[in-house]
């Protein structure tokens, strides 16, 4: 008898309409008459799944057999949202599945929305995890992606009395069905315990690390799919579980709760994702989540090297580990590890391989949120890395003497921070075990060179890169905004969908008065889906006829969202004062999440609800302001609010935000920006013209040199008769009649000190705004505009992001030089 091999399925609707039907029987064990909503979603998600695996399993054997380059990346977080949609776009099945679903008399659109939104991720730095993996799918980058898979992702935010609250996420509470589970994938773990010196007769003498405790790690797989299923690639989440899951002795000596502590201990490790973005935690449960997943990749890559190569000494040839953040940073030391004390490898070339592996992206320069760990917590979880630090510091260090730097320098340089009671400084280490180092848009990368790594850029002065963010524009446009995809298309043809730089044939089009006008009409068509959710969910009707200004982002000091809500009550203070001049309709609408120990962001919160339950009941104003907070935004809520914006507010203290990618989602669906020169707004400007962006405030420049002279906002507010009076109006409780002394602190701030130059750039915000509000009545200039955004967008594709580091750092994906 000869093998059967598996039948490629037609793609057409009813081939689906009867797939469907047998997952739903033979599957989850309904009939359709008795199945429910999630039934339908779950019997879907397999039958698509199916036809992504057909694409997987080609895609992993052409990767094998062709010896390509790999490339993982580790990150502790991807925040992907919903797969479904994404997935039946990208194979091109939408009207298959829609068509199918109907036979049964059910809507795709409206089961979609009963999928959780995966949220492994805080922001920006998980997202763009998610966008890279889709975009190397796309651009057929062989990849792997390595995380955790946390039990409960990202809290869910809810808004009471104007405050937030924390709730836990669930995400798996109905099954994961795109996952599987790999538990022939799964390794031991270690931490603590001792490290013996093992001198053999005839052999040199090596380090040992004996773990006092063990965890396993088991994978579990999720197919990422690329445009037009062309490469599917796999991300790989590592569960903690324990090797005893119940120790038989204490269970039968009666011991019940004592005989589940070790397995409730190992199983804690991937629980939660830690929910702060701008602090580093410090707890000695992150630092294990840290290890956890990043031992568990490297013993991953290893042992699938070594079975493909029965060597380690090619492992650069073949594999690129590309560090999202520092958050996987202790893996240097790890594959150290890894190389000399189990595959016996000399110290020298362990550190050449090492190196030539791993690259290490940076996030953030914001001081409070670069790692560093106590010497004794690193030292006793990972004592044998915590001596390949100090080999590699050491060795560092020689060097750097070397080259002739001085004590100033080796401080700077130095793994170990001996100022702040001795901690190990994980960006130094991520640094010095890398080839390359980027930073996430050009002025971040510059200011990347002359901060926190001014030293080691001067001990190794080409290794510092840039490589720009970018945004799937599958995800960020064609799923996101169907109404503009569509007319896109119809305009110049579907060219873009596969080469999303043809967007710029639109550009002729942004004089055309016929087109701008359909333009706008999608816009409209958006914000009234978006209207349409704030009604639902706040009971607060708006007018999609007005401006939607929109700010959604974590909340965050430097991200300004307290700048923001100032202005809408000089707004509101001025509408009341001179009813009589030409205001524009205005919907100011607010979305992110707090840090749950971020007391400054919470207040900030709290006081934006605050207002807006003043604003909006105050008929003096009605429809020419609105203040609007959208609670628990995420993922799926984005896919909405992008399209629907007006004005996009990109506003950080200029130098904090390393790039922004929040701004690239908003452009590319036509939206302006108004927004300070930092991050990648500095690149959207010269992408865009000066025209078409609204660029305010001091410089990155101009603000160091204000943090020099002790800037202080006292003489400016003084000066300032608008700033003063919304001051005023919250300092006297006009938004909080309940409690008066709420957000006197908040407010005392900008006097004393102006940290985030709030005051400073106050003045020059309003006017901006005020612009904004002249051209919107100017409805053909706005539309030209906002036509040039998405016409000039497609450089902030991250296709090309991946395509500049598969060039430039990993060697790797197609036009790689063989290996
Ligand atoms: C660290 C320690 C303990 C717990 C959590 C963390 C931590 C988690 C996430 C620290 C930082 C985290 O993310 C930082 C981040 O999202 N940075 C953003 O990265 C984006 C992608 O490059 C940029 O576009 C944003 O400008 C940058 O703020």
């Amino acid at each position: 008898l000869m093998a059967p091999t598996p039948q490629r399925r037609q793609n057409d609707s009813a081939t689906f309409a009867s797939e469907i039907l047998e997952k739903l029987t033979y599957a989850i064990g309904k009939n359709p008459a008795a199945a429910r909503r999630h039934d339908w979603l779950e019997a879907t998600t397999l039958a698509v799944r199916d036809r992504i695996i057909d694409h997987w399993l080609e895609s992993n054997q052409k990767t094998t057999e062709s010896g390509e380059k790999r490339v993982c990346y580790l990150s502790m977080e991807f925040l992907i949202g919903r797969l479904l949609r994404d997935a039946i776009s990208n194979l091109g099945l939408t009207q298959s599945v829609t068509e199918a679903l109907a036979v049964y008399d059910v809507e795709l659109d409206m089961i979609e929305l009963l999928e959780p939104d995966a949220a492994l991720g805080n922001g920006g730095l998980g997202r763009l995890a998610a966008c890279f993996m889709e975009s190397m799918a796309s651009t057929g980058v062989p990849a792997f992606g390595y995380g955790i898979r946390y039990v409960h992702g990202f809290f869910r935010q809810e808004v009471v009395d104007g405050e937030q609250v924390e709730l836990p996420e669930n995400w798996l509470m109905h099954g994961n069905p795109w996952e599987f589970e790999r538990r022939e994938n799964s390794y031991e773990i270690g931490f603590g315990g001792k490290v013996a010196a093992i001198d053999e007769p005839g052999k040199p003498p090596r380090q040992i690390w004996r773990p006092g405790e063990r965890v396993l790690a088991v994978a579990y797989d999720t197919p990422i799919v690329g445009w037009r299923g062309n490469h599917v690639n796999t991300l790989r989440l590592w569960s903690a579980q324990s090797l005893d899951p119940i120790l038989l002795d204490a269970f039968n000596s009666g011991d019940h709760i004592g005989a589940l502590r070790e397995a409730n201990k190992a199983e804690a490790i991937t629980r939660v994702l830690y929910p702060a973005d701008s602090h580093q935690a410090g707890q000695e449960l992150r630092l294990r989540q840290e290890y956890f997943f990043s031992s568990a990749s490297l013993q991953d890559i290893i042992r699938r090297h070594l079975k493909a190569y029965g060597t380690l000494h090619n492992l650069s040839d073949k594999v690129a580990i590309q560090l999202n953040d520092t958050h996987p940073a202790v893996s240097v030391a790890e594959l150290m590890r890894l190389l000399i004390d189990v595959h016996g490898f000399a110290w020298d070339e362990a550190w050449t391989i090492t190196q030539a592996t791993f690259s290490y992206t940076n996030h953030t320069l914001l001081p409070e949120a670069l790692e560093t760990w106590p010497i004794h917590l690193f030292e006793r979880l990972l004592p044998r890395q915590m001596q390949i630090i100090y080999a590699i510091n050491a060795q560092t260090i020689r060097e750097a003497t070397q080259k002739g730097l001085d004590g100033g320098k080796i401080t700077a340089i130095s793994l170990i921070d001996e100022n702040n009671g001795r901690r190990v400084r994980m960006g130094q280490l991520a640094f010095v075990g890398s080839h390359a180092i980027n930073g996430v848009s050009a002025l971040h990368t510059e200011l990347m060179k002359e901060t926190v790594f001014h030293s080691l850029h001067e001990l190794y002065p080409s290794r510092i890169q840039n490589k720009t963010n970018g945004v799937t524009p599958r995800r960020w446009l064609m799923q996101a905004n169907p109404g503009l995809t569509a007319l896109v298309t119809d305009a110049i043809g579907p060219a873009f969908l596969d080469n999303v730089e043809k967007l710029a044939d639109l550009d002729a089009l942004a004089t055309d008065a016929a087109f701008r006008e359909k333009f706008m009409a999608v816009k409209l068509e958006n914000k009234q889906r978006l209207a349409k959710v704030i009604e639902e969910r706040l009971a607060i009707s708006v007018d999609p006829g007005a401006m939607f200004d929109i700010q959604v982002k974590r909340i965050h000091e430097y991200k300004r969202q307290f700048l923001n809500i100032i202005e809408a009550i000089a707004l509101y203070d001025q509408i009341r004062s001179h009813p009589e001049r030409n205001w524009q309709p205005r919907v100011k609408i607010f979305g992110g999440k707090a840090a749950p120990s971020y007391a400054q962001a919470k207040e900030i919160i709290h006081l934006i609800n605050d207002v807006a339950r003043v604003v909006n009941a105050d008929p003096s104003v009605q429809n020419l302001l609105k203040v609007v907070f959208i609670p628990n935004y995420n993922v799926s809520l984005a896919e909405i609010i992008m399209p629907a914006a007006d004005l996009s507010e990109q506003i950080s203290t200029a130098g904090l935000e390393a790039s922004g990618t929040g701004n690239m989602k908003f452009a590319l669906n036509g939206a302006l920006t108004i927004g300070t020169l930092d991050g990648a707004n500095v690149e959207m400007l010269e992408h865009l013209g000066e025209e078409n962006i609204y660029i305010f405030g001091l410089t990155a420049a101009e603000v160091a040199a204000r943090r020099r002279e002790a800037h202080s906002g006292r003489s400016i507010i003084e000066n300032s008769r608008l700033l003063r009076e919304a001051l005023d109006s919250i300092v006297k409780g006009v938004f909080s009649p309940d409690g008066q002394e709420r957000y006197a602190s908040l407010v005392s701030n900008l006097y004393n000190n102006d940290w985030w130059m709030i005051a400073a750039d106050f003045e020059a915000y309003w006017q901006t705004q005020r612009k904004l509000d002249d051209l919107w009545q100017d409805t053909p200039s706005w539309g030209e505009k906002a036509v040039r955004n998405t016409a000039r967008m497609s450089w902030f594709s991250s296709d090309r992001s991946i395509r500049e580091y598969a060039k430039d750092i990993w060697r790797a994906g197609p036009g790689a030089p063989a290996s």
